[in-house]
């Protein structure tokens, strides 16, 4: 009985590697049951985990997008680092909180634009870098107003549309119409473009506004322009 212990102790004593600075949690301990270790199949040494996570939602709020989702990392119970590009130029650092969930804002533009979001490796001490890893991308094409339409309530004109803009200063309109004129001899007329263009007050948050026309639409208006100055216009046509 004492002697086979001896030999088993003997065994083991031949297979075991020799600790070595940055090795002190061989890899081939942890799994169960543990692979075998020789000087053959070296201890790797310890592996940085790269971060995992996912980009669940894209929310365009006007003047900016939310993104939510998840990312840890094997190497920290701690936060984690989650990076935001729009159009692949970054524009955000936001980190994870509580359940290992991120929910922050990064600003944006109104138009079509691409969000990727990457969750940042944390480095595990003497190993090798993980890579960082992107958690995905995801679309929105917001214009800054949609929906423009000419209503009227007791008698008056009201510019009605869906406001996508947070934190406009106010709104410009614009008429574009033409003036006919007779063409000499002829029965036949030619329009001449031209425009007349108003301002509006701003309107609190964002969704369906209407705001009150200060000048009432001109004969053969064509196209009614509605703009929030820094963000951006958009167009309807239509022969009113
Ligand atoms: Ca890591």
């Amino acid at each position: 009985m004492r002697r086979t212990l001896v030999v088993l102790l003997a065994l083991a004593a031949a297979v075991t590697i020799p600790a070595s600075p940055g090795h002190a949690a061989p890899a081939c301990d942890q799994p169960v049951p543990p692979p075998i270790c020789s000087p053959d199949d070296p201890d790797p040494g310890p592996v940085d985990a790269p971060p995992r996570g996912a980009f669940d939602t894209l929310t365009f709020v006007g003047n900016g997008v939310r993104v939510t989702g998840w990312a840890a990392d094997g190497d920290t119970t701690g936060p984690v680092l989650v990076h935001v590009y729009v159009d692949g130029a970054f524009v955000s650092s936001l980190s994870t909180g509580t359940a290992q969930r991120f929910d922050g804002f990064a600003p944006a533009r109104h138009g079509a634009h691409s969000v990727c979001v990457w969750a940042l490796n944390v480095p595990r001490a003497g190993a090798d870098l993980a890579p960082n890893r992107q958690l995905g991308c995801r679309t929105y094409d917001v214009p800054v107003v949609s929906g423009i339409q000419l209503v009227y309530s007791s008698g008056r004109q009201i510019i009605a549309f869906n406001d996508n803009v947070l934190g406009e200063t106010g709104f410009t309109v614009r008429w574009d119409y033409y003036v006919l004129q007779n063409i000499p001899g002829t029965s036949q007329q030619v329009g001449w473009p031209q425009s007349i263009s108003f301002d509006v007050p701003a309107h609190p948050g964002t969704g369906p506004a209407e705001l009150a026309a200060l000048k009432v639409k001109p004969s053969n208006a064509y196209r009614l322009t509605v703009t929030a100055p820094g963000f951006g216009s958009a167009s309807t046509d239509h022969w009113w």
